[in-house]
Order: C-alpha cells, then structure tokens, then sequence
C-alpha cells in the first residue's frame, strides 16, 4: 500500500494539473498552438445564411477544441455585417478567406463584412466557453433581427 499511494497521488496531481491548463488558455496568445493541435481533418462546416434581416441559423453551438469553418454566405441585396468581438477573442483564429479571392492571418477581427452575393470563411477553434453576440452594425438591422448567440461549449 505504501508504495501504490505515491503513484496514485501523482497520477492525480497530473490529472488536475492538466485541467487547470485546459481551462486557462488564451485563444490569443497560444492561438498558434492551439490552431496547430487542432484536427483539421475533421474540421466540422457550418454555415449561416445572411439576408434582410437576419442570420439562419441564429443560434450555433460549437464545442471547445473542434476544428470549425464558419461559412458566412450574404444572399441577401444589401452589405452585412457578422460583429462579435468578444466571440472573436475566444476563439483561435487559423485564417479567414475569401473564397478565390484570397485570405487573412491575424490574431483575431473585431468585425467581418460581407458584400451582397459574398462570401467569407472563418477557420478556427472555439477555446473560451460561453454565450457570445453577433449582430449586424449598419443601420437598424440589428433591431430588424440581424442579432445572432455563438455558444461555445
Ligand atoms: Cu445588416
């Protein structure tokens, strides 16, 4: 007994560590390493069609750790936005593109616009947990209904 304790008590030791580590990372700051842990291979799409006024689905769940490719398609007559800033901070960013046309690298958007008929994509991977806003910041279209919840899981 004497000798299976101490390993018992530091397999805990590493298990509770490990948590406390999982719970703590910055999107931002070790974003490049969490885009790099994550499984691109199974990168999961989901896609929220845009138009006057609204975003469908208004309402996404995404779990803390999966690859994602949000796919911002505007169907709609008019330019929209997709603001989340605090979304944006807490997720890693891998890149944002624009299909053909090219792509952005950074650490992270407060804001995207997407032009009538456009389309963006967002790859990345949700870390900090939580209920995040996305609304539309031109004119009255977030009272119109262009307000949307990112959930992360
Ligand atoms: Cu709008």
């Amino acid at each position: 007994m004497n000798r299976i304790f101490p390993w018992a008590l530091a397999s805990l030791m590493v298990v509770s560590s490990g948590t406390v580590i999982a719970e703590t990372l910055d999107p931002i700051a070790q974003r490049e390493k969490i885009v790099a842990d994550a499984n691109w291979k199974e990168t999961e799409t989901v896609t929220i069609t845009i138009e006057e006024h609204s975003y469908t689905p208004n309402k996404i769940v995404f779990k803390a750790g999966k690859a994602y490719k949000l796919v911002l398609k505007n169907e709609g007559e008019k330019k929209h936005y997709f603001t989340a800033p605090e979304f944006y901070l807490a997720i890693s960013t891998r890149k944002i593109e624009a299909p053909n046309q090219g792509e952005i690298k950074a650490p992270h958007v407060i804001a995207l616009e997407v032009m009538p008929k456009g389309t963006l994509e967002l790859y990345f991977v949700p870390v900090t947990k939580g209920n995040y806003t996305t609304y539309c910041t031109i004119e009255d279209h977030r009272k119109q209904g262009m307000e949307g919840v990112l959930q992360i899981e």
